[in-house]
């Protein structure tokens, strides 16, 4: 492999991973190819805009003419797609992008990646695509049981990169991670949003008892299997990465907390999202067969995050204006009787 694109890498994960791989690999060329929505945010990528190996170009996964032209630009033999939407609540509230880019999107990818010839097709997806697993923990070959807009055009992108390997043969992989946490996550996830209202000594809306169940993933952990299954992983499989770590949500918040210094008393029990998933847990036994394992613990990475924040207010006060408060008072207004 030499020349990678890297779909909607200014976003949180996708940032990370590009950041890994300039390092990581010197002989590839990391192309960065992003719409730059409200979650794209190109001070994610300030650590490596001097490095030689490393290109931005601004565009969309779902026009077929800006994909066709970097695609030939760049001579691309490797796409990993983490191009999305990617927040549940916004799913809730206005479904359109998400069919747009999740299903539409993918599929121009993948048509355009075809007839391009790559080789490697790797699509990043999510656990929500089970839906709710009550007990016990969700292996690659269950069926697909999605609960939210979301978790629909997810499960929608997925099925269209079966179709492109069963039908022409392309080489594909599916990753499918946990809820994710760590530096550079855009505040309207639960952590994020929490630690930077935290830390203005605001109130926490936490959703109906706060006692639903996540699968906690560092994002160096989601970074690190998302290589391991680009270079080790078969084609035409899925792999779990798991963060092995379940916790309830009011758990996560007051452990939060306590690392702040912050009084558990911020934490307000606010109207729960709509058909909101009670519980996922994965196993991640067929990626730990390739070589995966997880690099830190949970309390160490939930440390690390939260000092992060402490320290790179720069980052979030800037997108604490305009749009992000437009979502935040469309989504939390009624709940917290504020703002
Ligand atoms: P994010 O919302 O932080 O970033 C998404 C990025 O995609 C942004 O940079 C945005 O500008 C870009 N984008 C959106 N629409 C685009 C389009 N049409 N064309 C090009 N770029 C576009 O998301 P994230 O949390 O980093 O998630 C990345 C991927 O990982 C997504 O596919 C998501 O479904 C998946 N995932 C996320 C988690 C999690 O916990 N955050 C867990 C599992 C899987
Ligand atoms: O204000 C909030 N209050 C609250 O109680 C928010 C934003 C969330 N929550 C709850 C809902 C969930 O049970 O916290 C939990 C985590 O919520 P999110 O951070 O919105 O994540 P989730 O809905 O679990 O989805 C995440 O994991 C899978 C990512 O957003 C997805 O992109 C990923 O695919």
């Amino acid at each position: 492999m030499k020349n990678i694109l890297v779909t909607g890498a200014a976003g949180f994960i996708g940032s990370a991973f590009a950041r890994y791989m300039v390092a990581k690999y010197p002989h590839y060329t990391v192309v960065v190819f992003d719409k730059l929505t409200y979650a794209g945010n190109l001070d994610n990528l300030l650590p490596i805009d001097d490095e030689d190996n490393y290109r931005f170009e601004r565009g969309d996964i779902a026009d077929r003419e800006a994909v066709r032209a970097v695609l030939k630009k760049y001579d691309i033999d490797t796409i990993i797609n983490f191009a999305a939407e990617s927040h549940v609540d916004r799913s809730i509230l206005a479904p359109d992008a998400f069919v747009h880019t999740d299903v539409v999107g993918v599929y121009i990818l993948l048509d355009e990646g075809h007839k391009h010839g790559i080789g490697r097709f790797l699509q990043v997806s999510t656990d929500e695509v089970y839906g709710d697993i009550h007990s016990g923990l969700s292996v690659e070959g269950d069926n697909f049981l999605p609960n939210s807009p979301y978790a629909a055009s997810k499960a929608g992108g997925e099925l269209m990169v079966r179709a492109y390997h069963i039908t022409h043969g392309m080489d594909t992989v599916i990753t499918r991670g946990s809820n994710t946490f760590g530096p550079y996550q855009y505040p309207e996830k639960l952590l994020p949003l929490f630690i930077t209202e935290a830390l203005d000594d605001r109130p926490l809306p936490l959703y109906g008892d706060g006692k639903q169940v996540r699968d906690w993933l560092f994002v160096e952990d989601h970074v690190t299997g998302i290589d391991v299954a680009l270079h080790h992983g078969q084609s035409g499989e899925a792999y779990n990465i798991a963060g092995e770590n379940q916790q309830t949500n009011i758990d996560v918040v007051r452990a939060m907390l306590d690392l702040l210094g912050k009084p558990h008393s911020l934490i307000k029990h606010v109207e729960d999202r709509k058909g909101h998933d009670r519980r996922y847990a994965m196993d991640a036994a067929k990626l730990r067969a390739l070589g995966w394992q997880r690099g830190s613990s949970f309390p160490e990475a939930l440390k690390a995050t939260v000092d992060w924040y402490v320290q790179n207010a720069w980052w979030w006060r800037k997108i604490k204006s305009g749009e992000y408060m437009d979502y935040y008072k469309r989504q939390y207004a009624d709940r917290l009787g504020d703002r």
